[in-house]
């Protein structure tokens, strides 16, 4: 399959102005006619072809200046038509098949709607055309369909008219002025309800909002809308960004690959990041919901007014929004927690991505598939390395930069590089090499010394980073490290610095320190780093305790946990020795339990055991199933140890009432660690509280996690319970999900024997993306059941992903990764999951998305 170079892009050598397309709605054969205005680009290659991509496409009819024309032929699937001149207008009819694309690329049905989904590379499945990010057009756009089954036509900017039709069929036509790539295309029609609103611009422009959903949905759109509203003026209050358009409507579809789209004026979204009310949504999904509704509106700037050059640019528009939807959010609820919370995806997340085969730099060199590389690294590791941007500057002298960026790049497809050299100059900073975040894949490790002579404190900071594939010698990065350093006697710490390290190693000294002080370092987490510090376990209890950074006080108790758990998976412990590391760990979360000056959102954070895949990253290989065992083993002795504190803190969090404020939004995250510590300590207790729990849950949070406790019990309230939750949710879709994702993803020793059953359930299906995570994707991260010895469950994702490939080889493509990991675990296992990779590989036909990943990952 070709590779594609960053460093071979051209500019395109024709400009499309004006796009007019006209489309006769039907779900089995809508018909497509594109009028383009062709001019040839002076800043392009000469040629006399003009090349318009095309995926699955045949050209039924080409017209050049209104008349019939031959000079074509197809190279592919492009379509290649030979020019006379500078300019003309190019007329293309296609015809498509929406209810056959499983895909959901391109123009598609579900559940008898049409809509489309273009980003990246779907627009060429619709009609023909220069399918980059690049060519910008204005786009006028008819539609026509049957009135009753598509009673809704939108597509981007204004509806400028409409009408009847003949034979009970209506029109519409919209038309959008702002030049746009293909990607932004949208259109949606069908038989929805809308949630009405306006919102009034700090310039007074009135504009009318709208989310589209099906009949019955609408009354599960008020946070959504809310949502919105708070976004755009958060926009116009932090970043200066005003609305530019009359309407902005959102539609919410069932069957959709990723989160959502920010098509210009008309984003389309997956149902489960719009719907939620309190029986059927947790506090997590509104907070999914609130941060994702950010995230495409502000794309609408960082985006659509500045788009990307290239697709390898694809972190300029990701990247950035978000870290503006991350600051949005913690705007709107607790800094710190959200802080806490983003960090532990990226940990999750990211930092496996940066270690494995798949590793690549924000801003990647090559790809074969682009939808690979909708990842964490591209969307989340980028966040971090523009948030390490506004630690170097600030926030005032960053959007001074934001501005500039906006003000210069506005209309434009600009690059990462425009971002840098924006930042560097509307900031007054030197980025040159800071730049390399943008060039190097890999985490950064970073080993600190210290030294104590006199009044003297020395830190000697050193930084490594792996070789990743493709890049076997790094340079150094910039580094900023927010570090305090404490008395142990006061509890004080002597001002917070900011250390910039831009050596390989480097040394800092500290004047004043009459003992040896306590390292606070990484504050806020202000690098993306993995740091290996001096700090004693006791020093860790010290910081859990009295660190008034609140991030770092949550790391101080990770990084406490962590360590017992990798010294104990790698066997390197004595009974002593594990014996001890427990008890200084009981002894931080009693404290953190008892501390009444904590608020309970904050309080569950720290109670929170790491996770398992950040685990693993802090072993060269390991046994998956015994990092299982050790953390499980430590919960259920914290279970024990604390057995009083978690009933007291579970009667106490039981009483307070439901409601979306903080301190309630505390108390049921408090009530869902209590009982998940509980369970493998006192199991009857536990199923008895979360039964009890369950019956009198007014919310789906106290629902969903005592139903979460249940199946992770083999009790005699399971079955009852997860029986009951589908009797009383069927129909809805996304609590379906849920209802799967429980059960796929439990600590429930026979978890692989239930997701085999329910892959037979009624009730799944592989048409919807949906669902298959909810099923496929909670397995595949579910490391006991994944892992299970014999390799079984590497089977079964090979098996889905051989099965899913042709139906929907973006969907499909996600779950190699979970395979891939093989260098990260012990040699039997290793060979078992290379053993189904290979089998995938030889497949007979395999898409370019899971062809890439699946070769990737057996270098
Ligand atoms: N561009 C989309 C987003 O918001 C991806 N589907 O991330
Ligand atoms: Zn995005």
């Amino acid at each position: 399959p070709p590779v594609i170079h960053r460093a071979d892009y051209r500019p395109p050598e024709w400009l499309i102005p004006q796009i007019a397309l006209n489309f006769a709605l039907s779900l089995d054969a809508t018909k497509v006619q594109s009028t383009l205005k062709v001019r040839r680009n002076p800043a392009g290659d000469a040629t006399t072809q003009l090349r318009l991509n095309g995926d699955a496409l045949e050209a039924k009819a080409i017209t050049v200046d209104g008349h019939p024309h031959n000079d074509w032929h197809m190279d592919g699937s492009d379509l290649v038509i030979d020019l006379p001149g500078d300019a003309h207008d190019i007329g293309i009819e296609t015809l498509i098949d929406p209810t056959a694309n499983t895909q959901l690329s391109g123009l598609y049905a579900s559940n008898g709607l049409l809509c489309t989904q273009c980003e990246a590379e779907g627009f060429r499945r619709i009609t023909f055309f220069p399918d980059r990010p690049d060519v910008l057009s204005v786009y006028s756009v008819r539609m026509s369909g049957d009135k009753a089954a598509f009673p809704v036509l939108l597509s981007n900017g204004n509806p400028t008219d409409s009408g009847d039709g003949p034979d009970d069929t209506h029109w519409a036509e919209w038309h959008d002025p702002w030049p746009k790539p293909s990607y932004l295309f949208a259109l949606v029609a069908g038989d929805l309800v809308a949630n009405r609103d306006s919102f009034t611009t700090m310039n007074g422009r009135k504009v009318s909002l709208a989310i589209y959903v099906r009949a019955g949905d609408e009354e599960r759109t008020d946070h959504a809308m809310r949502s919105l509203i708070a976004s755009m003026k958060w926009d116009e209050d932090v970043y200066g960004r005003e609305y530019d358009l009359d309407i902005f409507n959102i539609v919410a579809v069932s069957d959709f690959n990723a989160g959502a789209m920010e098509n210009k004026g008309l984003n389309v979204f997956n149902t489960r990041y719009i719907l939620a009310d309190p029986e059927t949504a947790t506090d997590g999904d509104y907070d999914a919901v609130e941060g994702v509704v950010a995230h495409e509106y502000f794309h609408n700037w960082s985006g659509n007014r500045v788009t990307c050059r290239d697709w390898f640019q694809l972190s300029l528009k990701e990247g950035f929004t978000v870290l503006r939807d991350q600051q949005f959010s913690a705007d709107r609820g607790s800094p710190p927690v959200k802080r806490i919370e983003d960090v532990r995806v990226l940990r999750a997340a990211q930092f496996p991505e940066d270690s494995g085969p798949l590793a690549h730099p924000i801003r990647p060199d090559s790809y074969q598939e682009i939808s690979n590389f909708y990842t964490a690294t591209v969307y989340n590791k980028g966040a971090e390395v523009i948030r390490m941007m506004t630690v170097l500057t600030g926030m005032e002298r960053f959007l001074k930069g934001t501005s500039l960026y906006f003000d210069r790049h506005d209309g434009e497809a600009a690059t990462c590089e425009d971002f840098v050299k924006a930042i560097e100059d509307g900031a007054g900073i030197d980025l040159a090499q800071f730049r390399r975040w943008y060039e190097q894949a890999g985490t950064p490790k970073v080993t600190v010394e210290m030294a104590h002579t006199g009044s003297t404190v020395t830190l000697t900071l050193t930084q490594t980073m792996a070789p990743t594939p493709g890049q076997p010698v790094k340079q150094p990065m910039v580094i900023p490290l927010r570090t305090a350093l404490f008395d142990r006697a006061t509890g004080q710490h002597h001002g917070e610095e900011l250390l910039v390290l831009d050596q390989p190693s480097q040394t800092f000294t500290f004047e004043g320190f009459a003992d040896a002080p306590v390292l606070s370092i990484n504050r806020g987490f202000s690098a993306p780093v993995e740091i290996t510090a001096p700090i004693t376990a006791d020093d860790l209890v010290f910081l859990a305790a009295h660190d008034d950074d609140p991030f770092a006080r949550y790391e101080a108790m990770q990084q406490l946990i962590v360590r017992h758990l990798v010294a104990a998976i790698s066997g390197t412990m004595s009974d002593a020795e594990r014996a001890a590391g427990r008890a200084a760990i009981g002894d931080a979360m009693g404290a953190i339990l008892d501390d009444t000056a904590l608020d309970d959102l904050m309080r569950g954070e720290l109670l929170i055991l790491p996770g398992e895949a950040y685990l693993a990253e802090q072993l060269t290989r390991a046994d998956p199933t015994r990092i299982f065992a050790e953390r499980e083993g430590l919960k259920r002795w914290l279970g024990e140890t604390l057995k009083d504190k978690w009933l007291a803190l579970h009667d106490r969090c039981s009483a307070v009432p439901y409601s979306l404020d903080a301190a309630a939004r505390g108390a049921r995250k408090l009530k869902t660690q209590a009982l998940v510590h509980l369970a493998p300590a006192d199991p009857a207790e536990a199923a008895a509280r979360a039964k009890a729990q369950y019956d009198s849950a007014t919310n789906m949070t106290d629902r969903q996690s005592a139903l979460m406790v249940l199946c992770s019990l083999s009790v005699a309230e399971r079955e009852a319970a997860l029986a009951d939750f589908h009797d009383r949710f069927a129909g809805n879709m996304l609590v379906i999900d849920k209802w799967f994702s429980l059960q796929a993803g439990s600590l429930n020793p026979n978890a692989t024997e239930h997701v085999k059953a329910l892959a037979q359930h009624p009730d799944f299906t592989m048409a919807n993306p949906n669902r298959v995570r909810a099923l496929w994707m909670a397995y595949a991260v579910n490391a006991q059941a994944f892992h299970r010895e014999g390799g079984e469950g590497y089977r079964l994702i090979a098996d889905l992903i051989l099965r899913l490939d042709p139906i929907n080889a973006n969907v499909a493509a996600r779950f190699v990764s979970s395979l891939g990991r093989w260098k990260k675990v012990d040699e039997t296992r290793a060979a078992l999951m290379r053993a189904e990779l290979e089998r995938i590989a030889a497949a007979p036909t395999l898409s370019r998305d899971v062809r890439e990943q699946v070769t990737k990952s057996l270098e």
